[in-house]
């Protein structure tokens, strides 16, 4: 037995936040986990030097919080609402599982989808796939149960990075953009909240370069802590990001001259040459059906691979063609007049002025063109930089853009808009300018680099959900229809939560025609979100969660997503379970490894109470439900993240009884070890133990698409967008053959060259219709991250609260102070904010560094059964937002926005 003194220090990861996951050790004295500190061993693989973040040292905290559900418990109150006490009381495991298992037996006997097809279960894991890292080898129970809707969102997704990880993986395999952080030398961040959101690795690698000289122009309506420490703060007005980034694609293609560019880049890696026919199509040749490019050596019109030509990038030609429209419709045919894609760009952006842009953002001229310009100064265009021994093209610069800039209408434009600037100066996926972090859509999953297979036209392949007449569905798979609807999603792993995850919720009262009704699933397991806080419509949305007939919620605290449970099953939280996952090679947010490998969580404490480790729910679970053999296949497929059957051995586990926890992540650690020492290793769960994780070296020029573009002999699908157009129009024949007319403002995102158009106007659209207007609602509320804390997930740890409470901004609702003076408000004093529908109230918290016409709510708070964070008093713009088919674009996301009147309050009722 280990003496109550001895002292010692356990290796293990944190992946509480997205910008994860980082390296920690934790010391243990007498069996108390005590301090939480970096792991130096890591430190020369570690991007971050082994270290982590403030939200990693609330780890003991959390372990010791007294507030922790620590026993299974049911609910004995039949009635659910927000103002009913649920009465839970403890109830042992045995019945706890009894109760789960025999309704999903019932749920199994019954047929595994409803009436309407939808999955009778249904699943919710919260941000941004954090949980996944956590939940051991449920991941093999839900595989074995077979059909799931994981469509019932919580904001992830489609109030996140949505149109970024749809368009970035379409375009250049980025579901994350990320600047070439340690190259970059001048950054234009229109709403990337880096210094907050970017975590322990973006943060360094950021302060790096900032000392190094990268300029970093922080394009925001508020003085966030990124723009803080930025060279220079431009603050925009919100949702109109589109117009300042046309305007310097304009000032590129209208006043710089051509020689600025990377024209070379253009012709030759995308699809810039392409020649567009008079009804927007390609011109293809005839027989091949390739698009044509004009080859200036032979002054003829070529397939666009043909070997040996030179592309002209600009002008008009006319061809003998044939375009091909959607459904293969033959479009026009014979002698026909095409342009290039980038001369079509070029008229296009024409009328994107500067001058009409500050009209639109309320960013100076001035300033845009001196953006515009220093961007294009510092692109060293034409300069190359010697990586792993290959010669690649040096573009040290880049655009990132934020949440709010990133979803909902404006997605699109702002995402083409950034991807145009860097293909513009041939910054796209090389040393210095704009990359991608990873695949979550494309196949094979997580494999960047491989992921970029040959597809059609001479560009990447991309499995976009069908569309054509005998393909598309009209019966969705799971309730929020993203296969239906977004052909962008795709259909891998991944795709039910990317859909347009609001419609789940939204259609349970209101099935819109042409869709079967939605549902309520017989049974939702919910874990690690918590969306009666994170969602839109807040309220709305606890009502409808009372109306779930069976609820099981892995619960770490009582929340206001659990208050609606029928079962609370306590986990073992981060510091007390096991499991092993992958880490390094490249990853959001900056996570940008020299090296790749696992890293291993374990029990650095024993549970406290009853709580258990997932792995061992999971497979009790399975038993229960006689599903052991297909869960323990589908660990042996690779469900605990590592196939047990390698290139090198077999480590695959019996199917015909239930594992062990420690023998399945043995075989995992094993089957690990194997795959990274290519067959030299096959360390067990005890060598994982002591030293934490293990790597190989990961080449830094596979931190880059360009050379496997070059490679593979393909281009960038940029600028013009002809697939998607076709794509689109094809969507609406197919919705409107079955009478569904209700998508049509979404349909017409799918444009060749996307318009700039007023993206805020919805949100007015939407004030108005409840009543309200632009006058009587004069602020734009918006939301920013918060250092501190990892969404809503690390809100009951009073050391986090107490060191947030020294950043700005985090006690009420961030205003400008000019404007509080001439409200007559003071710091501190009561607010309230509302919409026609809804109120919070709040403090004032002044400062200058924020628009006139905008107020911020830092995170999301405005807890009621949170312990601890229910007495903060701090407000949730969450509670203000509404769910709208008109506040939905057409990859199916919203915004995190919403037009209000602010007054102050004598106290705050
Ligand atoms: N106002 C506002 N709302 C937002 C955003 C915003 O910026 N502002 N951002 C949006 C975005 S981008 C995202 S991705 C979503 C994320 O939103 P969600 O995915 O819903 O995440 P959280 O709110 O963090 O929910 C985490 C829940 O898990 C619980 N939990 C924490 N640790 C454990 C544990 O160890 N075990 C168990 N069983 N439970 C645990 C916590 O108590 C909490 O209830 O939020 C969205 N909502
Ligand atoms: N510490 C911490 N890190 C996190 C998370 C966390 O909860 N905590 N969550 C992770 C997740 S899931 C996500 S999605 C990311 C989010 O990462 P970011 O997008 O970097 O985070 P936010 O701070 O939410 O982004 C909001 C910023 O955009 C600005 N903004 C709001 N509206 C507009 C607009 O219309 N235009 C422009 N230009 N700016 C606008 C706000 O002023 C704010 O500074 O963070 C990830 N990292
Ligand atoms: S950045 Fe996120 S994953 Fe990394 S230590 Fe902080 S909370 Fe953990
Ligand atoms: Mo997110």
């Amino acid at each position: 037995m280990t003496p109550v003194s001895a002292t010692r220090r356990v290796p293990t990861y944190c992946y509480q936040c997205v910008a994860g996951p980082d390296l920690l050790t934790v010391k243990v004295q007498g069996g108390v986990a005590t301090e939480v500190e970096p792991n130096f061993c890591a430190a020369a693989v570690h991007p971050g030097g082994g270290k982590v973040c403030v939200k990693a040292f609330g780890l003991i905290q959390k372990t010791y919080n007294p507030n922790r559900v620590l026993t299974p418990m049911k609910r004995t109150n039949p009635r659910k609402g927000r103002k009913e006490d649920p009465g839970f009381v403890p109830i042992s495991w045995d019945e706890a599982l009894t109760l789960i298992a025999d309704k999903l037996n019932a749920i199994r006997a019954t047929g595994l989808t409803d009436e309407s097809g939808y999955p009778r279960v249904a699943a919710s894991f919260g941000g941004g796939g954090t949980p996944q890292s956590y939940m051991g080898t449920f991941p093999a129970f839900l595989a074995a149960w077979g059909a799931v809707d994981f469509g019932f969102g919580s904001g992830q997704g489609v109030k996140c990075y949505h149109s970024e990880h749809l368009y970035g993986e379409y375009w250049h395999r980025a579901f994350i953009v990320s600047a070439d952080t340690p190259l970059c030398n001048y950054l234009i961040s229109c709403g990337s909240n880096i210094e907050a959101s970017g975590g322990v690795v973006g943060i360094w690698r950021h302060s790096r370069a900032r000392a190094r000289g990268m300029k970093r122009v922080q394009v925001e309506p508020h003085l966030s802590v990124t723009g803080a420490c930025s060279a220079q703060w431009v603050p925009l007005k919100p949702k109109t990001d589109a117009a300042f980034l046309f305007a310097l694609i304009h000032v590129m293609l209208h006043e710089a001259p051509r020689s600025a560019l990377d024209l070379d880049f253009l012709a030759r890696r995308t699809g810039s040459p392409y020649l567009v026919g008079p009804n927007g199509c390609f011109l293809r040749d005839r027989i091949s059906r390739k698009p044509l490019v004009w080859d200036e050596a032979s002054a003829s019109a070529c397939p666009h691979d043909t070997p040996g030509i030179r592309e002209a990038l600009e002008g008009g030609y006319e061809v003998d063609a044939i375009e091909i429209g959607a459904d293969g419709d033959v479009l026009a045919e014979g002698l026909l007049l095409g342009q290039t894609a980038f001369t079509r760009m070029v008229q296009h952006m024409a009328s994107y002025t500067p001058e009409w842009a500050a009209s639109v953002c309320d960013v100076p001229v001035a300033t845009i063109r001196q953006v515009a310009d220093e961007y294009l100064a510092e692109a060293c265009v034409g300069q190359t930089i010697e990586i792993d021994g290959k010669t690649l093209p040096f573009r040290p610069v880049a655009v990132t853009l934020g949440k709010t800039v990133n979803n909902g209408w404006g997605g699109y434009e702002c995402c083409w808009a950034r991807t145009v600037l860097a293909t513009l100066v041939g910054a796209l996926e090389v040393p210095g300018g704009t990359i991608g972090t990873t695949v979550r859509l494309a196949r094979p999953m997580s494999q960047r680099l491989e992921s970029a297979r040959p597809g059609a036209d001479g560009f990447m392949h991309f499995a976009l959900n069908p569309t054509d007449k005998e393909h598309w569905s009209a019966r969705p798979n799971i309730r929020n229809a993203y296969r239906t609807l977004v052909p962008l999603a795709s259909d891998g792993p991944w795709s039910q939560a990317l859909g347009p995850t609001h419609f789940s919720w939204m259609f349970l009262d209101a099935t819109p025609t042409g869709l079967p009704r939605v549902t309520f699933p017989d049974l939702w397991f919910v874990y690690r979100t918590n969306p009666a806080i994170s969602f839109w419509e807040t309220g709305a949305l606890a009502d409808k969660m009372a109306r779930f007939p069976f609820v099981v919620a892995f619960a770490y605290t009582q929340d206001e997503t659990n208050h609606f449970a029928d079962v609370l099953l306590p986990d073992a939280v981060d510091l007390e379970s096991l499991q092993l996952i992958r880490i390094g090679g490249t990853k959001y947010v900056e996570q940008f490894w020299d090296h790749q490998g696992f890293a291993l969580r374990q029990p650095v404490v024993a549970p406290r109470g009853e709580a258990r480790d997932f792995t061992e729910v999971a497979t009790e679970l399975a038993a229960r439900t006689g599903l052991t053999e297909g869960y323990v296949r589908a660990i042996n497929k690779g469900a605990g993240g590592v196939p047990l059957k390698g290139a090198h051995a077999d480590f695959s586990l019996p199917t015909d009884r239930a594992p062990e926890r420690d023998a399945v992540w043995d075989a995992i650690c094993r089957a690990a070890s194997s795959e990274l020492s290519d067959g030299a290793e096959q360390h067990g769960l005890d060598w994982w133990k002591e030293h934490g994780l293990a790597t190989r070296p990961f080449p830094r020029s596979d931190w880059y698409l360009y050379p496997t573009m070059v490679e593979r002999g393909l281009r960038f699908e940029l600028p013009y967008q002809e697939r998607l157009a076709r794509v689109g129009i094809e969507l609406g024949r197919r919705l409107h053959e079955n009478g569904m007319h209700w998508w049509d403002e979404q349909l017409k995102e799918y444009q060749a060259l996307p318009a700039c158009k007023d993206f805020a106007a919805p949100w007015v659209a939407a004030l108005e219709k409840d009543g309200g207007c632009g006058e009587s609602h004069p602020f734009w509320l918006i939301t920013a991250r918060s250092m501190q804390y990892a969404w809503g997930g690390n809100v009951g740890m009073q050391m986090i609260k107490e060191v947030a409470d020294n950043i700005a901004g985090h006690r009420g609702v961030i205003m400008n102070g000019s404007v509080a003076a001439e409200l007559g408000i003071a710091d501190g004093d009561a607010i309230e904010i509302s919409t026609p529908r809804a109120r919070i109230t709040g403090r004032a918290v002044l400062r200058q560094g924020i628009r006139p016409d905008t107020l911020l709510a830092i995170g999301q708070f405005g807890h009621w059964a949170t312990p601890l964070a229910k007495d903060f008093g701090v407000p949730n713009m969450n509670a203000l937002t509404t769910m709208r088919m008109e506040l939905t674009d057409a990859t199916g996301s919203g915004a995190d926005l919403v037009r209000v009147k602010l007054q102050r309050l004598k106290e705050i009722a």
